[in-house]
């Protein structure tokens, strides 16, 4: 009431002699206008349209400009002519909204009902990227999450992969120890402490790759007597291997379907020299390990 007399006032300096004419006496001491309104809903989510809708309000004569407040901070949102307006809020909070109306004659009123609209958060949310290629024990694998927030920040990334250990951050790289299933979760926080959940389907590991090693003869022997080599290659699971090939260096290569049943390969160098002896071990997914030493072959 105390602004709508003042906005009298106001109106009545700023333009003078035409608001004389255009009120009557009667009108001063009393309020002569009112700046109301309605909402479609008083609680929204962010990012949904609220209808405001002025049309009750009244004033001295007609009311040409509608300017309103969204967010109670006392800056102006948006001015109209007509006293319908659709507004969106972009982020979550309790607002006050304050409507001025403006009339024909330059008369000034301000709501003076409280008026608050509730914007509640969304929450963020999240996908865990698919794998580039195969993911095996005992191999780093690079995680890779997605996530976003329609009304503010993913500030928080929690990893669970599964096997009992979790890791931070969109992408982690994590390295299980054992071949199996597992559901990797990936949790989001927003800037607002809003939390989403996501699990992966199910993340087939599969058994380590094997690692190619051997042991030879002393490393040096004598041209024409046989030489001993012991493939000593770490394999998680021999099933798994379908190739063992001896590259002995001397232009002779032995290729076998899997590991020999004791290890031992035996080769006989027929000059001496200097060879390059390379083991080369290849499992059935395509992983290849190999590993070379040198050996001494003396006349
Ligand atoms: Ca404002
Ligand atoms: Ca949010
Ligand atoms: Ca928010």
């Amino acid at each position: 009431m105390k602004r709508s007399r003042l906005g009298v006032l106001v109106g009545v300096l700023l333009f003078g002699a035409q608001i004389v004419a255009g009120i009557s006496l009667a009108s001063f001491g009393v309020s002569t206008g009112e700046a109301l309104f309605v909402a479609s809903v008083t609680a929204v989510r962010t990012n949904e349209a609220v209808l405001f809708d002025a049309s009750s309000s009244r004033s001295g004569s007609s009311v040409v400009l509608y300017e309103w407040d969204f967010d109670g901070d006392g800056a102006p949102d948006a001015v109209a002519g007509t006293p319908t307006i659709v507004h969106v809020y972009k982020d979550d909070g309790l607002f006050a909204v304050r409507l001025r109306i403006v009339d024909e004659a330059g008369l000034v009123t301000t709501s003076s009902l409280p008026f608050t609209i509730a914007v509640a958060n969304r929450p963020p949310v999240a996908a865990v990227g698919t794998l580039e290629g195969m993911a095996r024990a005992q191999i780093p694998v690079q995680f890779t999450g997605t996530a976003s927030d329609g009304d503010g920040a993913v500030l928080a990334w929690a990893w669970g992969f599964g096997d009992g250990s979790g890791g931070e951050g969109p992408d982690p790289i994590h390295t299980y120890a054992s071949p199996g299933a597992y559901m990797v979760r990936l949790t989001v926080t927003d800037d607002d402490g809003a939390t989403s959940e996501t699990v992966s389907t199910a993340l087939l590991v599969e058994d380590a790759p094997p690692s190619a090693a051997f042991t030879s003869h002393d490393g040096s022997a004598d041209s024409g007597l046989a030489v001993w080599f012991v493939d000593t290659t770490a394999i998680s699971n021999p099933t798994n291997v379908i190739h063992v090939g001896w590259d002995f260096g001397d232009g002779v290569y032995r290729a076998a379907g899997g590991p020999s049943a004791d290890g031992v390969y035996v080769h006989i160098y027929e000059s001496p020299g200097e060879y390059l002896v390379t083991l080369y071990v290849i499992d059935k997914f395509g992983a290849m390990s190999t590993i070379s030493q040198t050996v001494w072959i003396r006349s």
